[in-house]
C-alpha cells in the first residue's frame, strides 16, 4: 500500500541480498516510467517460472513497468499460469479465489477509499480468459454494472493453460486444445462489446506485438479507473505451450494474431474522453 512497506531497516541494509537493495533504491517507484524506461529501473518482475516464450509472462512485465503509481497500486490476481508470477512481483498483490477476483477487488477498492480518502490507490484485476469470461463472469460483469473504480485486465491465451488445455468460451471456433480434442463448437465470446455495454468506460483489445502501445494502453486504463469508472484491457497471450508454437516464434503469432482477428481495438466512453481532454493526456 506504501513503498514504505518495501523499504528496509537501514540497520539491515548490508544484510539484505542485492535484488532487494536494488528495487527499493532504483525500483520503478519514481516518476512515471514507460516501457521505453525499460532497462534503467530494477523491474517489479525479473525472473518468473513460466514457460519460455510466454506471451502472457511478456505482457505482465509489460504491464508491471506501466504502472502509474506502482507504490499504491493493489493487484488483485486469480488461479492460473499468472498467479505463478505473483509470487516473485514486488508490490501488493491478493491471490483471490478462481473466479472472485473483482468481487475480491471491489472490496479492496472500497476499503482503501475509506481508509485513505486522500490518496489516490489503484486496484487492478489480472486473470485469465477462464477466470475473468467463465467462472467469474459473473463478478466481473457485475463488478462493472456496479462502476466500481478498477481495472480488469485479461490475459487471454484463448484455454484454461495452467489445468492442461481446456476450452473456455474465448476459444475461439473449431480450435482443438489437449483436453478439447474434438474442437470448439460455438464461436469466441466477445467480451470487449459486453464491456462496453455494460458500464467499462475503457475498453481495449490488443497483443503483445507492439508492447510501447500495451504499456500506454494500460496506463490509461488505470488512470481513468482512478476518477472515472470500469476499464478494461483484453490481451492476446498465445500460449507456446498449449497451442504447440515455438517459443521463439511466438511473439510473431502474436503478431500475425493483430493483422488478422485480433485487430487493436479501443473503446472510450464520452465521460472519459473529456477526462482526458481536460486533464491533458488526450494523446
Ligand atoms: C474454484 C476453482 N475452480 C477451478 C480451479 C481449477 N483451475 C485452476 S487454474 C484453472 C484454469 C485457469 O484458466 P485461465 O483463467 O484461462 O488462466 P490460464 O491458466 O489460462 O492463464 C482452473 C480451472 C480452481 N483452482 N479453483
Ligand atoms: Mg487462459
Amino acid at each position: 500500500m506504501s513503498k514504505r512497506i518495501t523499504e528496509m531497516c537501514p540497520a539491515l541494509n548490508d544484510a539484505m541480498p542485492t535484488e532487494y537493495r536494488e528495487l527499493v533504491e532504483n525500483g520503478p517507484w519514481l516518476g512515471d516510467k514507460t516501457v521505453k524506461d525499460l532497462g534503467t529501473f530494477k523491474e517489479l518482475l525479473e525472473e518468473h517460472p513460466l514457460c519460455a516464450g510466454c506471451n502472457l509472462a511478456l505482457s505482465l512485465k509489460i504491464i508491471l513497468s506501466s504502472l502509474p503509481n506502482p507504490a499504491d497500486t493493489i493487484i488483485v490476481g486469480s488461479t492460473g499460469c499468472s498467479s505463478l508470477g505473483f509470487m516473485q512481483v514486488g508490490i501488493h498483490n491478493i491471490h483471490s479465489l478462481f473466479g472472485n477476483q473483482n468481487a475480491v477487488a471491489t472490496g479492496v477498492k472500497r476499503v482503501l477509499s475509506m481508509r485513505f480518502p486522500d490518496k489516490k490507490k489503484d486496484v487492478v484485476v489480472m486473470a485469465g480468459d477462464g477466470a475473468t469470461a467463465d467462472i467469474g463472469l459473473d463478478m466481473t460483469i457485475h463488478s462493472w454494472f456496479r462502476g466500481e473504480k478498477i481495472t480488469t485486465i485479461m490475459f487471454d491465451n484463448e484455454l484454461y493453460a495452467n489445468t492442461g488445455g481446456q476450452e473456455s468460451g474465448m476459444t475461439p471456433a473449431g480450435r482443438v486444445a489437449y483436453m478439447a480434442p474434438l474442437g470448439k463448437k460455438f464461436p469466441k465470446i466477445n467480451l470487449f462489446e459486453i464491456a462496453k455495454t455494460s458500464g467499462c468506460h475503457y475498453a481495449v483489445l490488443l497483443t503483445t506485438a507492439n508492447t510501447v502501445r500495451l504499456g500506454a494502453c494500460v496506463k490509461k486504463a488505470i488512470l481513468l479507473a482512478r476518477d472515472v469508472g470500469p476499464t478494461y484491457v483484453q490481451i492476446h497471450t498465445p500460449c507456446p505451450t498449449n497451442l504447440k508454437i515455438p517459443p521463439e516464434e511466438s511473439i510473431k503469432v502474436a503478431k500475425d494474431s493483430e493483422k488478422e482477428r485480433y485487430a487493436f481495438n479501443e473503446y472510450v466512453s464520452e465521460a472519459a474522453k473529456s477526462f482526458l481532454e481536460n486533464t491533458g493526456n488526450k494523446k
